[in-house]
């Protein structure tokens, strides 16, 4: 039977992120889309304004229809969460909808170079740590991974030696494989630290191609998940999520996109297609 995953996220109309990102390119890998909203936005929180309405309140009726049809997933994804109280909602249908045989994979969507965003409290931050010991996969920023250990972000270039210590503890709360995304190693490059019980540790490299832009998260969850429902092994998942990314921000660098307008995945929807 056709894969479904439940895509537990906002819904933001312009900006390429979360769901509007995740639902696509995991549609393109053959897996069903079910989405759950926290919020929707007209635009992300990157745009100097945005209409932000948070759904909190209609999440437990909304999933209450999941649980009396008897739904299953094969997955479990959360992203951006916008108040505490959602985060409770969510552990909840983790707690209802979670199997031997399926995944939760957690992007802990809370900032970006050093510094958090605007909606997330330090309140925010402690439920954060909550959800990341229901989480299977956890695929952090440098930024989050920090928050996440109450750790000062690395202003320096951060070593290997540093990221596997991060990461080992961050394992000691229950994720399986973690991936720490998007790490500046120097002025070229830009890695992804994969740590899991099977290896030591692996990178994979990409070539850094501009500025930083906001939705690369998701892209690279999303097709995470998508590769790993799909049979592939979490090196595999990520080095596909990387190389599509890096593909996605070349073709917006080549065509002047503005950084906050999100990756054109549109445009390399093929890639993914798999027979
Ligand atoms: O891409 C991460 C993200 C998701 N959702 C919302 C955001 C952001 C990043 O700024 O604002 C609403």
């Amino acid at each position: 039977m056709q894969k479904k995953i439940a895509l537990i996220n906002d819904v933001t109309g312009f900006g390429r992120c979360s769901i509007a990102v995740m639902a696509p390119i995991v549609s393109a890998m053959k897996i069903q889309a079910v989405t759950v909203p926290t919020a929707i936005l007209s635009t992300h929180t990157q745009f100097p304004i945005y209409y932000f309405d948070d759904y909190t309140p209609k999440m437990k009726d909304y999933i209450q229809t999941y649980k009396e049809l008897n739904m299953e997933f094969d997955a479990i994804s959360t992203g951006f969460l916008g108040s505490e109280e959602q985060v409770d909602i969510v552990i909840d249908f983790i707690n209802h909808f979670k199997t031997d045989d399926n995944f939760v994979i957690v992007d802990p969507v809370m900032g970006d170079y050093g510094k958090l965003y605007k909606t997330y409290t330090p309140a925010m931050c402690d439920k954060m740590k909550k959800l990341v010991t229901y989480a299977d996969i956890i695929t952090p920023n440098l930024t989050e991974i920090c928050t996440l250990l109450d750790m000062e972000y690395p202003h320096e270039n951060v070593t290997l030696e540093d990221l596997k210590l991060m990461c080992e503890r961050l394992a000691q709360l229950g994720p399986k494989h973690i991936v720490v995304t998007g790490i500046p190693f120097n002025k070229t490059q830009i890695g992804n630290f994969i740590y899991n019980d099977e290896y030591d540790f692996r990178i994979v490299m990409v070539d850094r191609i501009g500025e930083d832009r906001s939705g690369t998260g998701d892209v690279i969850t999303s097709v995470i998940a998508g590769m790993y429902m799909n049979g592939h092994s979490f090196y595999e998942a990520v080095k596909k999520a990387a190389d599509f990314a890096s593909k996605c921000i070349k073709y917006c660098e080549d065509n002047n996109v503005p950084n906050h307008w999100g990756l054109c995945f549109e445009m390399f929807m093929k890639d993914l297609m798999e027979d």
